[in-house]
């Protein structure tokens, strides 16, 4: 009887290993016990126990008053002027790569972005990108809303050319190496704010179908050109409700982080009523799936007159929540800016909120 018992138990777990390595997912590689992205899940695992890290979009490329193209000054920011440290995570936007420009959608050098991906890294930050692609079939922006997603999955002529831009990225993935010659593995946040219609892969400009589709598909082809250091977070617009989500979700297989993009725009009260509803979506779903989860935009464009808006408003609603971290959008203009800056009303306030425990600065990560 015991024979027979061992002898079930190994045709039972010969045949699951069968099974299982003829669909290896990407996802399943990506949580391999040795694999550069399963460290960096694993960091972030951490660091959600910790608190939450801070980050900025372009935050290290250039502030009020500042632009940095040529790399030459190191790693500076608007929030290290007014703290003394640097954000834990640094988000740059890829858009533009795809043609292969020298400079992405709001020039800043891709040179610089490889460069300082580099340097974050080495200092033990986060790097979190975005993609603001260009509408493949009227070469328009991305907020050029002509219907795109159908024919990247099935007219020849358009899949080819996104094949070429997704190849191109891929070069780019591939050439982010550390010290020791390893990829850096980066976070990847393609196609977001889907479930708003503001972008060619939004939801009035696509079937629910084609969009989970052409996020497979995509996933698909980074791995065909060999692209093994991204970690894909799967973030939309505020949520109504959780349909939201689930309506556009591509599947475990293909995403690694869930996160929510929430702005500050129709006032505090009604923002942290969003948070609230929001990051209680993304915290069921990250324990039903095992996936850590972010505040992968957000911004007070009104931090001016709010200036405490940091410890009063955006704490109360980040503390406890379980996020692993929180990015604000960049600091283009003095009338487009998201982290403060020298100088600015809500500085002191922003200072006074990195000073809590758990709001962890690159600096607090170790
Ligand atoms: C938007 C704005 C734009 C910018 C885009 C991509 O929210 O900041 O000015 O081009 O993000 O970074």
């Amino acid at each position: 009887m015991k024979y027979f018992v061992i002898i079930c138990i190994l045709i039972i777990s010969l045949s699951g290993i069968s099974c299982n390595s003829s669909k290896i997912t990407r996802n399943q590689i990506s949580k391999e016990p040795h694999s550069i992205n399963s460290k960096l899940l694993e960091r972030l695992g951490t660091i959600s126990k910790a608190g939450f890290a801070f980050g900025q979009q372009d935050g290290t490329a250039y502030g009020l008053n500042w632009y940095l193209n040529d790399g030459s000054v190191g790693l500076n920011s608007d929030l290290k002027k007014v703290t003394g440290k640097l954000p834990a995570v640094i988000g740059f936007d890829l858009g533009h790569l795809e043609h292969d420009n020298i400079y992405n959608l709001d020039t800043v050098a891709f040179a610089l972005i490889k460069q300082q991906t580099i340097e974050i890294n080495r200092l033990g930050g986060i790097v979190s990108y975005s993609w603001h692609a260009d509408n493949p079939v009227s070469k328009g922006s991305s907020w050029d809303t002509t219907e795109a997603v159908h024919d990247i999955l099935y007219d020849e002529r358009i899949k080819n050319k996104f094949n070429l831009w997704i190849e191109r990225l891929s070069i780019f993935f591939k050439s982010l190496k550390d010290d020791d010659n390893q990829f850096i593995p980066v976070i990847f946040r393609p196609f977001h704010e889907m479930n708003g219609s503001w972008f060619w892969w939004g939801k009035k400009n696509c079937t629910k179908e084609d969009y989970v589709e052409l996020w497979r598909y995509t996933v698909e082809r980074f791995k065909y050109h060999g692209v093994q250091n991204l970690i894909y977070a799967f973030s939309p617009n505020t949520m109504n409700d959780v349909k939201d989500f689930d309506d556009y979700y591509p599947g475990d297989d293909y995403v690694d982080i869930l996160g929510v993009d929430i702005y500050n725009h129709s006032g505090n009260t009604r923002f942290i009523e969003s948070l609230n509803m929001n990051l209680s979506i993304l915290k069921r779903k990250s324990e039903e799936k095992d996936m850590p989860f972010a505040l992968t935009e957000t911004g007070n464009m009104r931090m001016g007159s709010d200036s405490s808006w940091w410890t009063e408003t955006l704490y109360p609603a980040l503390h406890n929540s379980g996020i692993t971290w929180v990015l604000v959008w960049r600091n283009a203009r003095r009338d487009h800016y998201f982290g403060t800056f020298p100088g600015e009303k809500s500085a002191p306030n922003f200072k006074k909120f990195t000073n809590y425990p758990d709001v962890l600065m690159l600096s607090d990560l170790h």
